[in-house]
């Protein structure tokens, strides 16, 4: 009988260690997706749709739907953090490493504005978005990411804050400098290291 009173939610069992050491400090886990999106879900026709990446030493790139899908892809599942306190362990995405497109690339710039169709933009250093740290996703959980999720392709850099992971992406701009983006001007932090809580600067 001992099994019933110690069954989830009469006395909540202790969590985990193992899942307790991914949580960074001041986030819980949350049931479900929440969908975090300043101002209304863009339309974004993919006939139209490009990925561009500009500030290079060299003529930009560009990439079509076509293009993109043609890459070579990456399932990868990760942990993401929102500033509002929510954690979701293990999600599972697919899409193309931003190593990917920025193969080959040298440059003096150490920074990168990352903007969105519907105008919303985010700022981080290159090196952030090398080394097998971020992606432009287009698959979650197996289906096409969702407009409301940010489909039809997302940043993902799971390391930082998730308002550092543009949904709705079209444009990396390598800068010489760190330029605030949409919530940065607005008081968020300019880096965003959830395992340091860089909420607001
Ligand atoms: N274009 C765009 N990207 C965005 C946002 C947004 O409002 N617009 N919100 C950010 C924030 S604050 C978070 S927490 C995540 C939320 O992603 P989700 O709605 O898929 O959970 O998207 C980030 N990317
Ligand atoms: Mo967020």
């Amino acid at each position: 009988m001992g099994g019933i009173f110690r069954s989830r939610g009469f006395s909540r069992p202790k969590q985990d260690p193992a899942v307790a050491d991914r949580i960074p400090p001041g986030q819980h886990l949350v049931p479900g997706f929440p969908v975090l999106t300043a101002g209304p879900t863009p339309r974004v026709d993919l006939t139209t749709w490009e990925l561009v990446l500009t500030g290079l030493d060299g003529a930009d790139r560009r990439w079509s739907w076509e293009e993109f899908r043609a890459l070579p892809r990456e399932e990868f599942a990760v942990d993401i953090h929102c500033v509002t306190r929510w954690s979701k362990l293990d999600t599972a995405w697919e899409g193309v490493s931003v190593d990917t497109l920025l193969d080959g690339v040298t440059t003096d710039r150490e920074y990168v504005v990352l903007d969105s169709y519907g105008g919303y933009t985010t700022n981080l250093p290159l090196a952030d978005l090398r080394g097998g740290k971020a992606w432009v996703a287009d698959v979650y959980d197996g289906q096409p990411l969702t407009p409301e999720h940010g489909g039809p392709a997302r940043l993902v850099v799971p390391h930082l804050y998730f308002w550092k992971s543009p949904k709705w992406v079209h444009g990396l701009r390598l800068s010489g400098r760190d330029e605030p983006g949409f919530w940065e001007v607005r008081g968020y932090h300019a880096y965003g290291d959830p395992w340091r809580e860089q909420r607001y600067s």
